[in-house]
């Protein structure tokens, strides 16, 4: 896909980069017109909603996040998945 674009969810005063793995699904899903549907992510199950930007885990829905997709480049992202950037 096209790799200047990046999948992106909310972190604490910025931006993560989902992991690769996850970032292709999404951006396959995205691709294919896919507005809602669930997903595995570090042991726990994320519903990811493309009509209202958000992912959700599915058995709290109190935790949500935004999410994007933007360029690689936009400013104010703190790393991938959790790993900061140094
Ligand atoms: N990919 C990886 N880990 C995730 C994701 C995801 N898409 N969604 C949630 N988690 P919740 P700051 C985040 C992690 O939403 O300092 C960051 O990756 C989430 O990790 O309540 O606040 C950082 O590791 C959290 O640890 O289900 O910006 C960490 O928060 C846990 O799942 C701190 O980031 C519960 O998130």
């Amino acid at each position: 896909y096209d790799n200047q674009y990046q999948w992106f969810y909310q972190g604490g005063n910025g931006w993560w980069q989902y992991d690769d793995r996850t970032s292709q699904e999404l951006e396959s899903k995205h691709k294919n017109g896919e507005k809602v549907f669930e997903i595995l992510i570090a042991g726990f199950l994320y519903i990811i909603d493309f009509e209202n930007m958000v992912q959700v885990r599915r058995n709290d829905r109190s935790r949500k996040r935004k999410i994007r997709r933007d360029l690689v480049s936009i400013p104010g992202v703190k790393g991938v998945a959790g790993l900061k950037y140094s």
